[in-house]
């Protein structure tokens, strides 16, 4: 790219469509094509999928894999990091049990915030990315009602295992509940520079606002439906369809367009295939828990739902996108309540909202950072006037 390079000619029809395809910045961390989905600094994110969660958010910050050595030092890193405050968990005592998990986690990263900001965008967003196991356990505890005896934080383990071990549920195959979450994680780190959540991140932290108060305005970003809410309410699909019959899924399917409303698990605005990271999961669950009832009904959804929402010209993209398949397989290894799930997106996203955000912060326009978000919008319907 050289500085006078046209990329983009905008046209009047471009206006009101949600910036859609419209450049306004570089990414160093991912970038997603619509046949091939998303590469975390070059990598396929089917070849990531089986790393560890902190190989893959190294990778995010100083955009290489980490070596032996530098993983070793890397974990013990947000080990040192990783303690919460004691009063972390007063706090989320005193928030509405019935409010959304979504809110709690948004209020709980705020708190986080307010006991703990450096002011450092490197500090605070590796502060925050070591601390989020425990805020996750925690919330899961007291939301729940579990609270007495949770485990003591073992900050030698792993991200994920911190958190099952605080949530430390009986009766589950926490080795299986951990090899999903982890899998999870690694998908859902990144996905370029404009989805929803990493863009509000982003806008909110050129303002100079704190890492905190810019991550937990992402996540309320990506509490939408459309964006990342759309895994709880594409498993509520699910259990409401309760079977895996060709024909009765078709008829959920039809029924939902009849009523305006959208197939949770399907579209993109970028992508024009199958997600990689749809497929990724897809080949989990074939592999973990093929007989799985929810399982087997999100097999027959992805194999009925393209066909039908390509009747409708107007959908670019009918296949299946990243939401399809977490909540089965979440579901299958203990998580049964699907209003959960989005949180799990939102810890993985932290990794790559933090890291865009030293970016944009501290290394584009050499190091100067971008300047505060501020794009034109054209007056509609507002002639001039004046006060009689
Ligand atoms: N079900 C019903 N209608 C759809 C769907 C769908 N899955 N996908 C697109 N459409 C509609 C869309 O609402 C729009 O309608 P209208 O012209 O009346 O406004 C039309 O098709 C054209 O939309 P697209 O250009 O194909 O998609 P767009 O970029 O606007 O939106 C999504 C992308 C992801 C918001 C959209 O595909 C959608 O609503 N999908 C269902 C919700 C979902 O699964 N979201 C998760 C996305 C991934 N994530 O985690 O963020
Ligand atoms: C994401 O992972 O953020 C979603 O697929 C939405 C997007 O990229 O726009």
């Amino acid at each position: 790219m050289t500085e006078d390079e046209p990329l983009f000619t905008v046209h009047t029809s471009h206006l009101n469509t949600g910036l859609r395809g419209v450049p306004v910045g570089t990414c160093r961390t991912s970038f997603v094509t619509p046949n091939e989905g998303v590469h975390y600094c070059g990598y396929p994110i089917a070849e990531l999928a089986q790393y560890p969660p902190p190989h893959a958010a190294y990778l995010l910050l100083p955009k290489a894999l980490p070596t032996p050595e530098q993983s070793t030092a890397f974990r013990a890193d947000l080990g040192g990091r990783g303690a919460v405050p004691e009063s972390l968990a007063a706090v989320l005592h005193t928030l509405p049990k019935d409010g959304h998990p979504m809110d709690w986690l948004s209020v709980g990263i705020h708190t986080l915030g307010m006991m703990d900001t450096t002011g450092d965008w490197k500090e605070d967003a590796l502060n925050l990315i070591a601390r989020m196991p425990r805020l996750m356990g925690l919330m899961f505890r007291i939301r729940e009602g579990q609270v007495d005896n949770i485990p003591a934080d073992d900050l030698s383990l792993t991200m994920v295992e911190r958190f099952v071990r605080t949530i430390d549920v009986e009766g589950v195959d926490q080795d299986l509940m951990t090899k999903i979450l982890s899998t999870y994680l690694v998908l859902h780190m990144d996905h370029g520079g404009g989805n929803l959540s990493t863009f509000t991140g982003k806008a909110i932290a050129s303002g100079h606002a704190t890492v905190y108060a810019s991550i937990a305005g992402a996540m309320n970003a990506l509490s939408g439906p459309l964006h990342g809410r759309a895994n709880q309410s594409c498993l509520e699909f699910v259990l409401r369809i309760g079977t895996s019959d060709p024909d009765e899924v078709e008829a959920f399917v039809r029924g939902e367009l009849s009523a305006k409303r959208p197939v949770f698990g399907f579209g993109h605005a970028v992508l024009r295939a199958e997600d990689p990271r749809a497929t990724v999961q897809f080949a989990l669950g074939e592999e973990l828990c093929p007989d799985d009832e929810n399982f087997k009904i999100i097999r027959t959804l992805r194999e009925v739902a393209p066909r039908v929402l390509s009747e409708n010209k107007k959908i670019s993209n009918p296949n299946a996108n990243v939401d399809i398949a977490s909540g089965a397989l979440l579901h299958h290894v203990g998580f049964k309540d699907p209003t959960y799930y989005t949180t799990f997106f939102g810890w993985a996203r932290v990794a790559g909202i933090g890291a865009q955000i030293i970016d944009e912060r501290t290394v584009l326009r050499g190091g100067k950072g971008t300047p505060i978000y501020r794009p034109k919008y054209i007056a509609e319907a507002q002639e001039l006037r004046h006060l009689e």
